[in-house]
């Protein structure tokens, strides 16, 4: 398997409690670590129940190559570090770590080998939860349920930036992939469902407002959702939900504040807060058609000695993890 390695143990380590009461338990004592260099049916792994499966894309190729300061490909690691000592508050979930692709110079084969594997969890009923890496990991996580042939597939994407930025000339980078999609959705006549929260007028070049008008994308910025109080965006998404069968849930670091999330490729001092967007996340999980998330461009090397900024996405993911099992788990009630 292309740039492929097992997540290493002191990944999942943490504070233990208890070694026998299952209510003192914390993540790291339910994560099983697989090896899919030895190990290719994950059927023996499915518990009865719902099961998560982690996977990590070690890169900032896409980053560098968008010119922005690198570190993201050491995120997989930060990020499951802040995980594992969280305590264990799930009934009949499974959770396993399938293990890392790293990029070296490659980046479009790296993103295909980790989209190969999402593509498999997907099959075999994970949930995958993609830990960036640059955001060039939302197209690894595209490709998994393009290989799938998911049509009918949108994107939602928590993030400052449009990312939508012209590759012809340059090759494809961190800031690029959602014009890669569309135009892998265009030469398949599927239809491009993007949905963009938390964008920045001063991050953004008028260029790349003109292609999300042009191409239907449908966004709101950081100051329409301060409080998450603003109706009508539920609304919309509601009615863009409607035409979609599954949607990719991709959260870009970049879009909270710097003073919560400083450990990021580009700083964002009018950046949200979580209070802000958690309302709408909520309701987007509680749609059940979210089929998978991967959350990017955390950077340690640039984070707060205490990691705060990879804490804020572990956080972050744990919660969603929460609201995510809570409504699979009423599909079968
Ligand atoms: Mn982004």
């Amino acid at each position: 398997m292309y740039n492929y390695r097992m997540t290493p143990a002191d990944a999942w380590t943490g504070r233990t409690d208890s070694l026998e009461d299952f209510a003192a338990f914390r993540l790291h004592q339910a994560v099983e670590r697989i090896n899919l260099a030895e190990t290719q049916a994950l059927k023996h792994y499915v518990k009865k129940g719902l099961n998560f499966a982690f996977v990590g894309f070690e890169s900032d190729l896409g980053v560098r190559l968008n010119k922005g300061r690198p570190g993201a490909a050491a995120a997989p690691h930060a990020i499951r570090q802040k995980l594992a000592s969280l305590p264990l508050k799930f009934d009949d979930v499974g959770f396993v770590d399938v293990g890392n692709i790293y990029a070296t110079d490659d980046l479009t084969r790296a993103q295909k080998a980790l989209g190969e594997i999402v593509a498999q969890l997907l099959q075999e009923g994970f949930l995958p939860i993609i830990l960036g890496g640059g955001h060039e990991t939302a197209l690894a996580s595209y490709y998994g349920h393009w290989f799938n042939k998911e049509a009918s597939l949108g994107i939602v994407n928590i993030d400052a930036h449009f990312d939508n930025r012209p590759y012809e000339a340059d090759g494809p980078t961190s800031g690029t992939m959602f014009r890669q999609i569309y135009d892998m959705t265009e030469s398949q006549d599927w239809p491009y469902a993007y949905f963009v929260l938390g964008i920045q007028d001063h991050g953004n070049t008028q260029e790349l407002f003109n292609f999300a008008d042009e191409t239907g994308t449908v966004y709101f910025s950081a100051q329409d959702l301060l409080g998450g109080q603003s109706n009508g965006i539920y609304n919309v998404l509601d009615s863009w939900l409607a035409d979609l069968a599954k949607v990719h849930l991709t959260i870009d670091m970049d879009v909270f504040n710097v003073a919560l999330a400083p450990g990021v490729s580009a700083t964002q001092p009018f950046g949200i807060f979580p209070q802000d967007i958690m309302p709408y996340l909520t309701h987007l999980l509680k749609s059940g058609k979210v089929a998978s998330i991967d959350v990017v461009e955390v950077s340690p090397e640039n984070d707060q000695a205490n990691g705060q900024t990879a804490q804020l996405a572990a956080v972050l993911l744990y919660y969603l993890m929460q609201i995510w099992a809570e409504v699979e788990q009423g599909k079968d009630a």
